[in-house]
């Protein structure tokens, strides 16, 4: 196992990756940037080097830096955590050419999936059911416009270098198509520097399930079970949960079967998420994520695994600790994300938090790098804790997370958790009967 482990990230997940780190007896260092100086990471890693200004691109992003901290503190391996350099497979490549080990799949794996034309044809040879749609690129607006009339609209045109919902474009009707397609490719080249694009069906209300998958460099692969995510807007998460409210104990185990024999044909090693759209009953692959997600507690309440440590683990060459025939998966847990935002208008808020309080009890993790005093930088992304809650059904988890979020007392700055608050009341969300478009829908008119 190794002794020492640089984490190249901050806010609450450097924190998660510390906590894992200490409870396995595993040295750590931490990275960050000026403006994090004074950070519940830095404060808490057992090292901590600067490695830059307070923008991303000469610090978190800044690789030379990173791997001279790692060079100088004697770290053996690299946990990327989730954003900044987490899926650069340039980076996985140099961290492996510097002799340190990369916690995360191999840099052939997280470019094979980052290329998302390359990634929907492997999983497709793989047996995933993928959207109806041109098999890869299309390279001119007649090529496409004879695909998507043989398909019938309405289509998406996709960027291949996008994911994440950077780069698409819903075209409704045959004489709108040479435009949009021509927008995708100069929006594809201008934001990825790469033009190729390819086309799907369009999906016009579906639910966004995504399955934790893990392997090991012994041959094992297993799912961890399904997260729904259909709470969103604009392609930023609000509220997940597991198991998904809509799906059926039969489904899950088919999906969740097809996902792990796919990732143990790749040879696939660590955590990976492959996100799904549902909808009438059915799967369609849509991306596969290459790293940990913010979102993975929820599989942790639920399946009682530590994700981390497996990836660690894992990333030591030892085998999964979980096997399929004892993993069981328990209740119900949900995540909100808390972020440093007005909550009608989603601006920005930070600050200076002068007054923090936790929720606790059972059933009740807050995840989160605040405390007391903590001034909340401009630099990064708003979100500033999770608030995760698991119960025995899905009705006593939803009542302990309204109970848990009254509990939470964040002042000084303006929050999400109101906005929380009014989701985990409404009609649709308690009856768990909403698509991807439901919170966007709500919002135009609340
Ligand atoms: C789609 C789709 C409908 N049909 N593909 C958005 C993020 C990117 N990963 C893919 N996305 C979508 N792809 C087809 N063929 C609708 C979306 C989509 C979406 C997906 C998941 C969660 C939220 C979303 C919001 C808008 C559109």
């Amino acid at each position: 196992m190794f002794k020492k482990i640089l984490i190249a990230n901050r806010g609450e997940i450097a924190l998660r990756i510390i906590r894992a780190c200490k409870e396995m007896g595993i040295a750590t260092v931490v990275v960050h940037s000026t403006a994090d100086a004074s950070s519940m990471a830095v404060r808490l890693a057992d090292e901590s080097v600067c490695i830059g200004p307070p923008q991303s691109k000469d610090s978190y992003l800044n690789i030379p830096a990173i791997l001279s901290a790692a060079t100088l503190t004697g770290a053996e391996a690299i946990h990327p955590g989730y954003g900044f350099l987490s899926e650069n497979a340039q980076f996985a490549r140099m961290v492996e050419e510097h002799g340190f080990a990369f916690i995360g799949p191999s840099s052939e794996h997280i470019e094979q999936m980052g290329d998302k034309v390359t990634a929907k044809q492997t999983v497709a040879a793989l047996g995933l059911p993928v959207v109806p749609g041109s098999d890869g690129g299309v390279d001119t607006p007649e090529e496409g416009l004879a695909l998507a009339e043989d398909m019938g609209f309405p289509v998406i045109i996709k960027a291949a270098s996008g994911g994440g919902g950077k780069g698409m474009q819903v075209v409704r009707k045959a004489d709108e198509f040479v435009e949009c397609f021509i927008r995708a490719r100069t929006e594809a080249k201008a934001n990825f520097g790469d033009d190729t694009v390819y086309i799907e069906k369009f999906l016009g209300n579906p639910r966004h399930i995504e399955i934790q998958v893990f392997g090991d460099m012994h041959g094992n692969a297993i799912h961890l079970g399904e997260r729904d995510c259909s709470i969103q807007r604009r392609h930023q998460k609000l509220v997940e949960e597991a198991p998904s409210p809509i799906l059926s104990e039969e489904l899950r185990n088919e999906i969740g079967s097809l996902a792990a024999e796919t990732i143990r044909k790749m040879g696939y090693r660590g955590a990976g998420t492959i996100e799904f759209l549902y909808e009438n009953g059915k799967f369609y692959f849509m991306e596969m994520n290459t790293r940990i997600q913010v979102e993975h507690p929820v599989t942790e309440m639920i399946t009682g695994i530590d994700l981390i440590a497996e990836q660690i683990r894992v990333a030591a060459g030892e085998p999964l600790t979980v096997k399929k025939e004892r993993l069981r998966l328990r209740g119900h847990a949900i995540e909100i994300r808390i972020n440093a935002e007005d909550p009608d208008t989603f601006i920005p808020s930070p600050g200076t938090i002068t007054q923090f309080h936790a929720a606790g009890g059972l059933g009740v993790r807050f995840d989160s790098a605040m405390y007391n005093g903590y001034t909340i930088p401009p630099y990064y992304d708003s979100m500033i804790g999770k608030l995760i809650v698991h119960g025995r059904n899905r009705e006593e988890c939803i009542r302990r997370l309204r109970r848990a979020i009254r509990e939470t007392v964040v002042t000084g700055i303006k929050t999400t958790l109101p906005l929380h608050d009014w989701i985990l009341q409404q009609e649709a969300f308690l009856s768990g009967n909403y698509t991807i478009h439901w919170l966007e829908d709500q919002l135009k008119d609340r």
